[in-house]
């Protein structure tokens, strides 16, 4: 098998990227990063000095990057769901809403949930502040220009909800969605329709209790009803 992912159930970049693997039932191989384990992470260090989850290995090729794994695999590992369009301005439009569920979605989810893995005291009021705040614009944001989809970047799957759906996971938890933002709640609930999505939120479960955030974990996400 040439595809080797090192990842963590827990983690929401992951996610992305077993969510684009599962979806085109692409083979590979899962290895359980600790990156809490400092002999561990050394070595992980080794392979691409950021230490960040997921990595992908091809053979001898290293891939970093959420969003170069997911193109890498759509290109060269093809499968049932086409996760990048032929089309130019489509692909534009994909790598669009990739970046911005990155970038102002994923980036202070992230950071609201840094700040809860330090102890309380040393927790920084201003910048969990902050980011909730940020998450309220992205909410905004994805309300008022993802157009009725019902993908976000329009009416096919794309790497774009790849990284939406683990993105608004976790930030839903942060901060809900606010009640009057229909097309965030519906998109949201398209996604968890998605057996690609699902299978990662299963696949946590055993994990979850180290989720800094676990008390607010909806119900729904624990167990199959
Ligand atoms: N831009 C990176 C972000 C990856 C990332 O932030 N991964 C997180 C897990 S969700 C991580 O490795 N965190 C551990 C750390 O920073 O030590 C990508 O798209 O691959």
């Amino acid at each position: 098998m040439a595809l080797t992912l090192h990842y963590h159930p827990l983690s929401s970049y992951c996610w992305k990227v077993l969510i684009a693997l599962y979806e085109n039932g692409t083979p590979f191989e899962a290895r359980l990063v600790n990156l809490g384990d400092p002999a561990e992470r050394a070595a992980y260090a080794e392979l691409w000095p950021t230490a960040k989850i997921p990595l992908l290995v091809d053979g001898g090729r290293v891939l970093p990057e959420t969003s170069l794994q997911i193109e890498y695999v759509d290109r060269l590992h093809p499968g049932r769901q086409k996760l990048l369009p032929e089309d130019f301005e489509a692909q534009l439009n994909v790598r669009l809403w990739d970046r911005l569920f990155d970038n102002y979605v994923m980036r202070p989810m992230q950071g609201y949930v840094a700040q809860w893995l330090r102890p309380e005291a040393q927790r920084d009021a201003a910048a969990l502040a902050s980011t909730v705040e940020d998450l309220g614009m992205a909410y905004d944001l994805i309300e008022s220009r993802m157009g009725d989809g019902p993908w976000a970047a329009g009416p096919g799957f794309t790497m774009a909800d790849c990284a939406a759906a683990p993105a608004l996971f976790y930030a839903a938890i942060v901060r809900p969605f606010p009640p009057g933002h229909a097309r965030l709640h519906a998109y949201f609930e398209r996604l968890l329709e998605r057996p690609s999505v699902w299978r990662c939120i299963v696949e946590a479960r055993p994990v979850f209790q180290y989720y800094p955030l676990r008390h607010a974990l909806p119900a729904r996400f624990l167990a199959d009803a």
